[in-house]
């Protein structure tokens, strides 16, 4: 006969060389902690499903939040509850990949309850794997949704209470009442003949993943002898003298033979229907060529940021219309205080060709600020190289950076002149344009009359884009 081979699964890293401290090769849960036990599970699937290199393991807040220690494969640690819907960008934006979601009961029924319900509810294609120990195992044993009726936590020293306290949540059973998931399952690794089910539900789900079958989870009990204050072995034992009644293991669904690949299209970008979804009005109706020179920067990120009331989300949407206009893909990222006005605003403008991953603009090319405590917060995100544009007529303090362009733009000022405070977005959207060359001064005029509707409002804004305009070419020369 021969012998077994023991090694660490290929989905582990050899050592754990991001954990800080000596102890690279073991991991920092507690003796008789079952997360051990279902990452080996995971790890030893990836490898023989060979899908290590692209998988993607999305870790929770919890005790398990150092996941990316172990698995070799690519790693997220997400806010808490969240990973759901990280999980999903991440699945939709790389088709190719198996993306995971491991989480505890505090993470996934408690503060993400509704990120999971959702994220099943889509049918999204990643495999949940939920480890349900009955308790916040990382904060020192609080009460879970999951906990048991009369269980002593820190949070009910007295036992849970149904009165009080409400009853165990059964995760896997409300998922069971969705439409669209594709595989669900509890299994247990209080003992070996549970481990091996769980291994093979572990298998089952990865397997749909891999061929885009849609939402698998796996409920697995866990033991947590630290907080259950209970040793190794009888953890598991509690499991099954006391856990099993309330989460009856087995799979509840199982439809991976029916249904068929979820293939998620991406619709052809139509900037009329984008335009008409996002209320921008109906576009200049003549359909603009890009300038001829090459822009300074070709696929600028820009943020706009001022007092709220000072234009600053509309100057965006001005460069975002614009930009749809050359048929670049644009997006708008609006974030403004809870005031009507008078509070601090400002938007992330991204204009390009290709896919925009991230819409806010977090090292933009191109800044413009409207007023003080705006150039104080974002000049340093700046990228190296880049441009601030700075309202000079509100901001009375010179900015420090060497590293990148600034221009001086009395932008409250030059709409002074021209009668109306209110037309300083389009004096900044025509010091843009002259900044960078991304605009010709004719193509913002020639789509005003469809932002704005009077003729005299029209020709306002046409005079406050050349003052605009005007004023940044006249430095330049
Ligand atoms: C927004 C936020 N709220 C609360 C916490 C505190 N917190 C950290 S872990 C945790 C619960 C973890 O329990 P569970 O998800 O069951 O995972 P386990 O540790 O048992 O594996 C909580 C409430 C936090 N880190 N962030
Ligand atoms: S506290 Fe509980 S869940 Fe956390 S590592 Fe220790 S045994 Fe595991």
């Amino acid at each position: 006969m021969k012998g077994a081979v023991l090694r660490k699964p290929g989905g582990f890293n050899d050592i754990y060389k991001h954990k800080p401290g000596a102890d690279k090769d073991r991991t920092h849960y507690c003796p008789g902690c079952g997360h051990g036990i279902l990452h080996k599970l995971i790890a030893e699937a990836l490898e023989d499903l060979e899908i290590t290199d692209r998988t993607i393991v999305i870790s929770p807040v919890g005790c398990s939040v150092f996941a990316y220690y172990y698995f070799n494969t690519g790693n997220l640690q997400v806010p808490h509850g969240r990973a759901p819907a990280v999980a999903t960008s991440v699945s939709r934006a790389n088709p190719g990949s198996v993306v995971i979601s491991y989480q505890g009961d505090g993470d996934l029924a408690a503060i993400g309850g509704n990120h999971i319900l959702q994220a099943a509810n889509r049918g999204e294609n990643i495999t949940v794997f939920f480890v349900n120990n009955a308790i916040y195992g990382m904060t020192g044993g609080q009460m879970a949704p999951t906990t048991l009726e009369g269980m002593k936590t820190t949070t009910t020293p007295y036992g849970r209470n149904p009165a009080t306290d409400g009853y165990p949540m059964k995760v896997a059973e409300m998922l069971n009442s969705l439409y669209a998931p594709t595989f669900i399952a509890r299994t247990s690794l209080h003992d070996i003949a549970n481990i091996r089910k769980t291994r093979a539900a572990v298998r089952k789900a990865l397997q749909y993943n891999m061929e885009k079958k849609g939402f698998s989870i796996v409920e697995v009990l866990s033991m947590c002898p630290s907080n259950w204050k209970l040793g190794a072995v009888e953890s598991q034992n509690w499991i099954r003298d006391h856990m099993l009644e309330v989460y009856p293991l087995g799979t509840l669904r199982d439809r991976g033979a029916e249904v068929a690949p979820r293939v998620r299209p991406r619709p052809e970008l139509d900037p009329a229907r984008v335009r008409e979804t996002l209320g921008l009005g109906e576009g200049s109706g003549v359909k603009l060529e890009r300038p001829k020179e090459t822009p300074v920067y070709p696929n600028p990120s820009v943020r706009i940021a001022g007092f709220g009331g000072q234009g600053v989300l509309s100057a965006g949407v001005v460069l975002a219309n614009l930009g749809l206009e050359y048929g670049y893909n644009v997006s708008w990222l609006p974030s403004y205080g809870p005031e009507m006005r008078g509070g601090t605003a400002n938007c992330s403008v991204k204009i390009q060709d290709g896919t925009i991953g991230d819409t806010e603009a977090t090292k933009p090319h191109v800044l413009i600020a409207l007023n003080r405590p705006s150039m104080e917060k974002f000049e340093p995100i700046v990228a190296s190289g880049g441009t601030l544009i700075y309202n000079s007529t509100l901001i009375d303090v010179t900015p420090s950076r060497k590293d990148i362009r600034v221009l001086a733009v009395p932008i409250t000022g030059l709409a002074d002149e021209l009668g109306n405070t209110k037309v300083q977005s389009m004096v900044a959207a025509g010091a843009f344009a002259a900044a960078t060359g991304l605009f010709a001064l004719d193509d913002i005029i020639r789509l005003l009359p469809s932002l704005y509707s009077g003729e005299a409002i029209v020709k306002l804004n046409e005079k406050a884009v050349k003052a605009g305009f005007d004023f940044v070419r006249g430095i330049k020369s």
